[in-house]
């Protein structure tokens, strides 16, 4: 097997809007002609790419009859079989059309809450047609610029009535859906609700169903805003929902750039992916990036590549770190244990209170004991720059 070579077992999955991207932002127009969804499973099933994600109109045109959806999904159907991919995940798209411009779930609008939700029936039946499990909610205009408009804990509690009667729909119908909701600060409005990770873990323990619901974080979303995606992803695993992730590139403070996985901030990607192996993720590692606006689509492929190529460099990386006997030697170091302690830190009793009430610490000698981090993370340096 070459170096780097992309298997099924590494779950890659790309959306139908990431190469079918044709490079237009709010300043300029189209630079290139994005991947048709058949091109993209022809070009990627060779890539060793595991399957394809997609929003119900990146598929299926908004106001499209029934008969030309047929069509288009038999023949998207057919080229996923002949290309050897799957549909990992759906969502639905509820932030183009002007209709969604103040919301979806959250509109004040009950018509246009309406709408949204029949929108995403529809688009849960096409997605589990076609096998999908994952079924992504990303509230991109459920926000707002003046908040006199609307009423913020209305806003949550619409959310709720969404999930809610989403999860239902999806027992009804017998589908297997995980819910997995994504975060993002803001853009494309002033402010999105439920910002980031960890408000979305926060508002998934007031859902009927939250066993049905976790969350799709997204390494630029958290990153735009000086967070460290990192942590909000461990806090993910320990709670047991990180369902799926969204994997690109970003810089902070900037707009959402969606860059390729591994341009920006390798010891966050470092970290990121060594928490992915080592915790046994066993979902779906979705690239929801776009090639650079100055990119032909011969460049846009040497992106798909590249993020996959950047993934399993730094698994490879991980691996490295941690069999690294220096950085063994400074772990072990500074993770030295106390049996007797550890049992006193864990799971309230009496006694324990007691004890430890009674117990004498040297709190200088215990601020004296060394924490050697400039070593360890120069070794991190050396190892992810290549230099042993
Ligand atoms: C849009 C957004 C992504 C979301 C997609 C799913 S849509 O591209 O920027 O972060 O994951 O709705
Ligand atoms: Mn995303
Ligand atoms: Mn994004």
């Amino acid at each position: 097997m070459a170096a780097y070579e992309p298997q099924k077992s590494d779950k890659f999955t790309f959306g139908l809007w990431t190469l079918g991207n044709p490079g237009r932002d709010p300043f300029g127009d189209v630079v290139r002609t994005g991947f048709t969804p058949v091109e993209m499973a022809q070009e990627l099933g060779k890539l060793g790419v595991y399957g394809l994600n997609f929003h119900d109109n990146d598929l299926l045109p908004f106001g499209a009859s029934v008969g030309e959806h047929d069509r288009i999904m038999a023949e998207f159907k057919k080229a996923l079989d002949d290309n050897g991919l799957r549909v990992p995940m759906a969502t639905t798209n509820l932030f183009f059309h002007p209709v969604f411009k103040d919301g979806a779930f959250t509109s004040n609008d009950p018509q246009v809450r309406a709408f949204a939700y029949q929108k995403v029936m529809y688009s849960m039946d096409r997605g589990a047609e076609l096998g999908a499990e994952i079924y992504v909610f990303w509230g991109g205009r459920e926000g707002a610029e003046v908040d006199a408009s609307k009423d913020a804990v209305t806003a949550v509690k619409r959310m709720r009535d969404a999930i809610n009667f989403f999860c239902e729909y999806s027992r009804e119908q017998g589908y297997n859906y995980k819910l997995a909701l994504e975060a993002k600060p803001n853009e494309p409005r002033g402010d999105i609700y439920l910002p980031t990770t960890g408000a979305m873990l926060g508002f998934i323990a007031t859902l009927d169903h939250p066993e049905m619901v976790g969350v799709n974080p997204e390494y630029a979303h958290e990153t735009i805003s000086g967070l460290n995606f990192y942590h909000a992803v461990a806090q993910a695993v320990d709670a047991g929902k990180l369902f799926h992730i969204d994997l690109n590139g970003q810089k902070v403070g900037r707009f959402d750039q969606d860059l390729r996985f591994g341009q920006e901030d390798y010891k966050t990607n470092f970290f990121l992916v060594r928490l992915l192996e080592n915790s046994g993720f066993q979902g779906m590692k979705h690239f929801d990036a776009h090639p650079l606006r100055t990119s032909d689509r011969d460049d846009a492929l040497a992106f798909a590549r590249g993020c996959m190529r950047s993934y399993l460099i730094l698994r490879e990386k991980a691996q490295r770190f941690d069999a690294d006997p220096e950085v063994r030697e400074i772990l072990a170091q500074i993770h030295a244990g106390d049996a007797e302690l550890e049992e006193h830190l864990s799971g309230y009793s009496q006694n324990k209170a007691q004890a430890l009430k009674g117990r004498r610490f040297d709190p200088d000698a215990l601020a004296s004991k060394p924490l050697p981090y400039e070593r360890l993370d120069q070794r991190l340096f050396d190892i992810l720059m290549g230099v042993a």
